[in-house]
């Protein structure tokens, strides 16, 4: 458990972060979120958070949606984060969540005119997808349309669909799930991006396929291409693709690289972990805990040194 949160702009024990069930957010969803996370890097007993700047520039995208207003910049948001972090002390790898949402306590369904807060707390966090190769199926629910709800915002009351979509695939037996969009195609996880492998090049939906732009999304294409020579194409993806892919995998903060082995009961590929899935989770491991050079400029260290 943690022991504090930032809450109503200032630190207090995690018991006093609490808000009331008039809220707006509680009452409508009408809020946006976070998912970062921290590597401890035990060699030199300091914690990296991992794309730091990205996640809050993020988070003031979806802000700028929901039409809150956020009192800190990506600077100030980066230095609370540490603030807390170092007020815990974690030595393990850990999750940071902050929320952006409408505090006003009181009826009325809307966005303008309202109260806004920011809140912010840490954990630590092991693995979210438990097994290192996850089955899959496909969802038979719909992605949220950007006509609707858009989710390229990270929206708290948007992700009723995500556990719509989880809690059937694993009620049904799978890890997770594959959500079409509308119109058919591949969109995403339940919170995670996906990748599948053709003819030895990545292939992921394009970001107006209704998913959320994923910054795992980002490391992984640029690491493909500059680590492994291999190019990501942007393109909307068939359902019947994803059973004839070699490979497959979900990209994500919490989820990490995590390979997709079965899909609909038909095995990917060799219906093992493939090869580039193996080779990006080994360099993805390593880039994170800020044990490569080149990509250390995404690694903020906690603690003074
Ligand atoms: N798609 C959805 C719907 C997501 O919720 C997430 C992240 C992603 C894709 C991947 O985005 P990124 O790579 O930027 O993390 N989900 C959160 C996470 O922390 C919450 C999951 C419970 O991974």
């Amino acid at each position: 458990m943690p022991k504090y949160a930032f809450f109503k702009g200032q630190f207090v024990p995690i018991e006093e972060a609490k808000v009331s069930i008039m809220t707006h957010a509680f009452n409508y969803g009408t809020g946006c979120f976070e998912g970062i996370r921290a590597y401890w890097n035990e060699e030199e007993e300091q914690l990296f958070v991992f794309r730091m700047g990205e996640h809050y520039e993020r988070l003031h995208r979806s802000c700028r949606i929901l039409m809150i207003s956020l009192p800190y910049s990506v600077d100030e948001l980066g230095e609370i984060t540490v603030e807390l972090l170092r007020k815990e002390g974690y030595r393990e790898d850990t999750y940071i969540r902050p929320l952006a949402y409408k505090a006003t306590e009181g009826i009325g369904v809307r966005l303008h005119g309202l109260e806004d807060a920011f809140a912010l707390f840490a954990l630590p966090f092991g693995k979210y997808i438990e097994k290192e190769e996850s089955r899959a199926c496909v969802s038979s629910w719909r992605r949220i349309d950007d006509t609707a709800i858009p989710a390229r915002a990270k929206v708290t009351g948007a992700y009723i669909n995500s556990a719509l979509i989880k809690t059937e695939a694993v009620l049904n037996g799978f890890d997770e799930a594959i959500v079409l969009n509308q119109d058919g195609h591949v969109s995403e996880g339940s919170g995670e991006n996906v990748f599948i492998v053709r003819n030895g090049k990545l292939i992921t939906p394009p970001i107006t396929a209704n998913i959320l732009v994923g910054l795992t999304r980002a490391t992984v294409m640029q690491i493909a291409r500059e680590e492994l020579g291999i190019e990501t194409v942007e393109r909307p993806i068939d359902r019947t693709e994803l059973y004839v892919a070699e490979e497959a995998f979900y990209t994500g903060t919490a989820a990490e690289i995590t390979p997709i082995v079965e899909i609909d009961h038909r095995p990917v590929g060799t219906g093992k972990m493939g090869p580039i899935a193996k080779k990006l989770m080994d360099l993805y491991s390593k880039i994170v805990r800020g044990k490569v050079e080149k990509y250390r400029h995404w690694c903020t260290p906690v603690y003074p040194k």
